[in-house]
């Protein structure tokens, strides 16, 4: 019994190491060339997607910037009430460690209420350019359950 808990454990940490192997990570520039400053990032957030284990480079000049991360209703109202972090050195870098919306401001008064702030919202597939791992991860699950089902039936 205790070998078989060992490969079930075992197929598991396969399978999740597998999991992790297809994540392709990106370092997004936030803003490009322009960097983390006061402007609009609408435009450059179109057309990107953001996964799990990405990260963002908050590139800025530290007398003129800084980057919280901040809730949504201090992200709406431009106010950091609720910073989960802070940064005030350049470059900062973030890793989108859970999906769901992040929310980005700059604390410098009157920065984020002129366009300095970043919403991004990370899908919760590890890579969403490519539609063919979501199945295939689905059987892998499908597996595991499968010896779970053969365990608890011999076992329990
Ligand atoms: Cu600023």
């Amino acid at each position: 019994m205790g070998s078989l808990m060992g490969l079930i454990g075992s197929v598991i940490v396969v399978i999740a190491v597998l999991a992790q192997c297809t994540a392709a990570e990106t370092t997004y520039i936030v803003g490009d060339s322009a960097g983390w400053t006061v402007q609009s990032y609408d435009s450059w957030l179109s057309g990107k997607t953001f996964a799990v284990g990405d990260k963002l480079n908050f590139t800025f000049n530290p007398q003129a910037h800084d980057v919280a991360q901040v809730s949504k209703t201090d992200y709406d109202s431009c106010t950091n009430t609720s910073t989960i972090f802070l940064g005030t050195t350049s470059p900062t870098i973030l890793t989108l460690n859970t999906s769901g919306e992040h929310y980005y401001i700059c604390t410098f008064t009157g920065h984020c209420s002129s366009g300095q702030k970043l919403s991004v919202n990370v899908g919760s597939s590890t890579t969403t350019s490519s539609p063919s791992s979501a199945p295939s991860r689905a059987a892998a699950f499908g597996v595991a359950g499968a010896f779970m089902a053969v365990f608890t039936a011999l076992f329990l």
